[in-house]
């Protein structure tokens, strides 16, 4: 037990005391209780010697677990809580220790829209879930390739770019102004990005986000290839993150390599499988760089009108949408149709949402950036029969961009036994240095491999990683982003017992007193036991201080 003492006197009152330097947070709300962690003693630690825990590290007992033995800790409340709680997972002393997490209702983020209460389309989809978490960014933009849009109707008209008319107002004569004759446009165009939570009409399913309309049909409703061939080309020189086609009909031949360009640009092309209630091609969702859209009901069923079959890949509702109108500026229309149409902006304003959480800003467009949007989508979606994938989940694939793992393989020098079980730690730090902001733990396989994720903090940050008795090895400028960090292979330097990332007499002490016990985290090279050979591994590296 002596040498469980030193490791928490010497590591974790050194960590208390720095993270107590560095003042009050600057954030506004902090992510857990000032100064508090719960922790859970492993089984055999005494009463007294719990008290004894508390003393040394300076911890007050708050309160005990009613049905769980816990106990609820309180430090410094400047302390920054999740090295802490990583400190005293290191001891060995704990089964558990986390910081007292802040947790939140899960009843989501409910817009303030009027006829938001008659979109049940968008709690179908897990939509209020999602947008607690993420309701998108102004700099990404949709494409709607359309009959038009009604470009001063009040509930989308801040959202809209300029766009162009392919189609023509006089069939075939081009113009700048890709106004709405029809209808459809603007039906298609609300379900995707209406202005949400502004008081009036309609919620759409992407909360922010510009739109770009593309008017590809002549005022005559008449639509041909060669105009949406143009209209492809145009969406993504306007730096389109994903494109809308609610349309469809023959057959593109070799003028399909225009969806192939615009994949290979990194957009992400979405388009409706029709409404032929039979498993046909339709194209252009069938060529394989869409994904294709079938529609559903509420109920999860599939559309009585919608395509289906293998080679359609998700479903979203259309059975009962409520959308903008152009008829007026300030006027909506419910459709229970079940239109394959309405149900393709679902998931054009859904991979618009994604892409901004997987690219590094809005010029980061890659396939490699379209294929990750396509890849949440589709693995998101909750299987049904009538659909490759499923029906698309806002939340589930939000919460999958937001959770980025990380992956590697370690070796650690000097070290003879299996890897198997043996811990591995991985800290996020600031680029360039500084702090912990966030540990994960996880175990390392037979080969020394891992895998663990962060949740919530994208963007490039630098990682250091150690194993159980290794000093931290750094890897700087990781690109913490979906689908995440891989590949890492690291070779980690050992003789760090207590885990402050330094080699010295701390170290060397708990070996000695450690001798001949069966201890893994003091067992230095993994044989079984704590002898001579542990010993020479912290001589060998004595002084050696980790990244
Ligand atoms: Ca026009
Ligand atoms: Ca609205
Ligand atoms: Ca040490
Ligand atoms: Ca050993």
């Amino acid at each position: 037990m002596l040498v469980y003492a030193l490791a928490l006197g010497l590591g974790l009152g050194q960590a208390i005391a720095q993270s107590g330097l560095r003042g009050p947070l600057q954030a506004s709300e902090p992510e857990y209780a000032p100064g508090q962690v719960l922790v859970k003693f492993r089984s055999g630690i005494t009463p007294s010697q719990r008290a004894w825990a508390r003393q040394v590290t300076g911890a007050q007992l708050i309160k005990r677990g009613q049905y769980l033995d816990y106990e609820l800790w309180q430090f410094n409340p400047y302390a920054d809580m999740r090295a802490v709680a990583a400190q005293l997972r290191h001891s060995g002393w704990f089964d558990a220790a986390e910081p007292n997490w802040r947790v939140y209702l899960a009843d989501g983020w409910t817009p303030n829209d009027t006829l938001y209460p008659q979109q049940p389309a968008l709690p179908f989809i897990n939509a209020p879930q999602a947008w607690a978490l993420w309701r998108g960014d102004n700099n990404f933009i949709m494409a709607i390739l359309d009959t038009g849009v009604r470009r001063n109707h009040l509930d989308l008209q801040p959202r809209l770019l300029p766009g162009y008319d392919f189609g023509g107002d006089v069939d075939g004569v081009r113009d700048n102004d890709p106004s709405d004759p029809n209808g459809h446009g603007t039906f298609v165009t609300g379900i995707a990005g209406a202005v949400t939570n502004n008081g009036r009409g309609v919620a759409s399913v992407a909360p922010n986000g510009k739109i770009l309309p593309v008017k590809v049909f002549r005022d005559s409703l008449q639509g041909f290839l060669n105009d949406i061939v143009d209209g492809l080309n145009y969406a993504v020189a306007q730096g389109a993150h994903s494109i809308n086609l609610s349309l469809g009909g023959g057959s593109w031949g070799s003028f399909a390599s225009v969806l192939d360009n615009a994949w290979n640009a990194g957009v992400v092309i979405v388009a409706a499988a029709g409404n032929n209630n039979n498993t046909n091609p339709f194209y252009p969702a069938w060529y394989p760089v869409c994904i294709a859209v079938a529609a559903c009901n509420l109920d999860g069923t599939r559309s009585s009108v919608s395509t289906y079959g293998s080679w359609v890949d998700v479903a979203a509702p259309s059975g009962d949408v409520y959308s903008t109108t152009s008829s007026g500026v300030d006027t909506y229309r419910h459709n229970t149709g079940g239109f394959t149409s309405y149900a393709a902006p679902f998931v054009t304003a859904q991979a618009a949402l994604l892409y901004a959480l997987v690219a590094d800003g809005p010029t980061d467009r890659s396939v490699a950036r379209a294929q990750a949007v396509r890849e949440l989508i589709e693995s998101t979606a909750t299987p049904v029969n009538y659909v490759a994938h499923g029906i698309i989940n806002l939340q589930a694939s939000v919460e999958k961009a937001l959770t980025v793992p990380v992956r590697g393989r370690v070796q650690i020098q000097n070290y003879t036994g299996s890897y198997n079980g043996r811990t591995v730690e991985v800290v996020l730090r600031p680029q360039g240095g500084g702090n912990a902001i966030a540990t994960q733990n996880g175990t390392l396989n037979a080969s020394g491999n891992f895998s663990v994720s962060f949740f919530n903090y994208l963007g490039y940050y630098d990682l250091a990683i150690r194993a159980q008795g290794t000093l931290l090895k750094r890897v700087p400028n990781a690109r913490m982003r979906y689908p995440g960090v891989s590949g890492l292979n690291l070779t980690l330097i050992a003789g760090d017992v207590n885990g402050d990332n330094r080699i010295d007499d701390a170290d060397m002490l708990q070996v000695l007193f450690s001798f001949g016990q069966n201890n893994p985290s003091i067992d230095l090279n993994g044989d079984g036991s704590v002898d001579d050979a542990d010993l020479l591994i912290v001589l060998f590296n004595f002084g050696m201080v980790g990244d």
